[in-house]
């Protein structure tokens, strides 16, 4: 079946849609391995009430994970994550007026007990799509079969390098 007529299972969501230059590298790990998704906007300082309204509404909706990417004041992930129980992965993004992007990796990162984010480097959306596709491969066997393939192609193509070097 093809990823338009299937529930999405993994929410991304951005604070921005000056974000989605760097959140748009989860949708394309997304899209290669076949798992269905939606994207969005959430804001949590601009619109705070829809994103209560999508964090209550993400699991009941068939949501497995989601995936949260914010710039400066990045409170998204974490306030998601306090009002539902799905996992969330946070992506630091380093907004134009960042500092460095440490304001970002820090208010996401620095969470409290009890309210985990699973976050990834700064402006790492591939490895929070990766990271998404990996809790979905661990209740979905062609996700698994498909990140069991990435892995050996990865494997794969360093060790081809290597054996160029040696040569
Ligand atoms: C954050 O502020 C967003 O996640 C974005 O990274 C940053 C800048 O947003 P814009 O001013 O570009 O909309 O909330």
């Amino acid at each position: 079946m093809s990823l338009l007529n299937r529930k999405p299972v993994v929410g991304i969501i951005m604070g921005s849609d000056s974000d989605l230059k760097v959140m748009q590298d989860a949708a394309v790990v997304l899209e290669e391995f076949d798992i269905a998704f939606e994207l969005t906007v959430v804001s949590a300082h601009r619109t705070p009430l829809r994103m209560v309204e999508y964090a209550q509404q993400a699991a009941g909706r068939g949501l497995k994970v989601i995936i949260a990417g914010a710039g400066g004041a990045a409170h998204l992930p974490g306030m998601v994550a306090a009002v539902t129980t799905l996992p969330v992965i946070g992506v630091p993004v380093k907004s134009s007026n960042s500092i460095d992007g440490w304001d970002s990796i820090l208010s996401i990162l620095q969470m409290p007990n009890g309210v985990p984010v699973a976050t990834v480097a700064l402006n790492a959306a591939k490895n929070a799509g990766l990271l998404a596709a990996q809790i979905v491969g661990s209740f979905d066997e062609h996700v698994s079969k498909k990140m069991q393939d990435y892995k050996t192609a990865m494997n794969d193509a360093v060790l081809e390098k290597a054996g160029k070097l040696a040569n």
